[in-house]
């Protein structure tokens, strides 16, 4: 695939929208903003909080379909069955710490609660995975301190 075209998969983790429990509004309203942005949202996927069924999405999006950004929303905090972090962190080949911490920093103006996320940022070969936390207040607050940089940063990634 073109590694210049800006596609993007968006997965949301909750157990209760992947047994259809839930409306996925925090998947629809990252995919819009994606959209808005100029990117193609190729992908998305609801899953359960399960560490290998995350993983083994996640590979698949960078490996198989070669989508340049992978945004997953929800699972990010200390809840007993979020594992988010950790799945992501199975994946990445880079950490982009930096990433994370800019999203948290600026949400903390908004919310305290901005630091109870553990969401991270890495890149695995030239896919750049970013983690949101789960409310649509978030995904919206989050994405809008990255999307400056996103393309910038994908082109250096390609
Ligand atoms: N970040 C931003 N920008 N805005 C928010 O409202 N909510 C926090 C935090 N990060 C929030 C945020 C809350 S209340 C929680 S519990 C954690 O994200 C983890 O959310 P998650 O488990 O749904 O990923
Ligand atoms: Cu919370």
């Amino acid at each position: 695939t073109d590694v210049h075209r800006r596609t993007a998969a968006v997965v949301t983790l909750s157990d209760a929208g992947s047994r259809g429990e839930r409306e996925d509004t925090s998947g629809d309203l990252a995919a819009d903003i994606l959209t808005q942005a100029g990117f193609q949202v190729v992908a998305r996927h609801i899953l359960p909080d399960e560490r290998g069924q995350i993983t083994a999405l996640l590979r698949k999006l960078c490996d198989e379909s070669q989508v340049r950004l992978v945004v997953t929303t929800g699972g990010t905090g200390l809840g007993p069955r979020d594992v988010t972090p950790e799945a992501t962190l199975d994946v990445i080949d880079r950490a982009l710490p930096g990433m994370a911490e800019a999203m948290r920093m600026e949400s903390l103006k908004k919310t305290p609660f901005a630091m109870t996320s553990r969401q991270v940022a890495g890149a695995r070969g030239s896919t750049l995975l970013v983690n949101l936390p789960g409310s649509p207040k978030a995904v919206k607050e989050c994405l809008d301190v990255i999307l400056p940089v996103l393309p910038h940063t994908l082109d250096i990634l390609a």
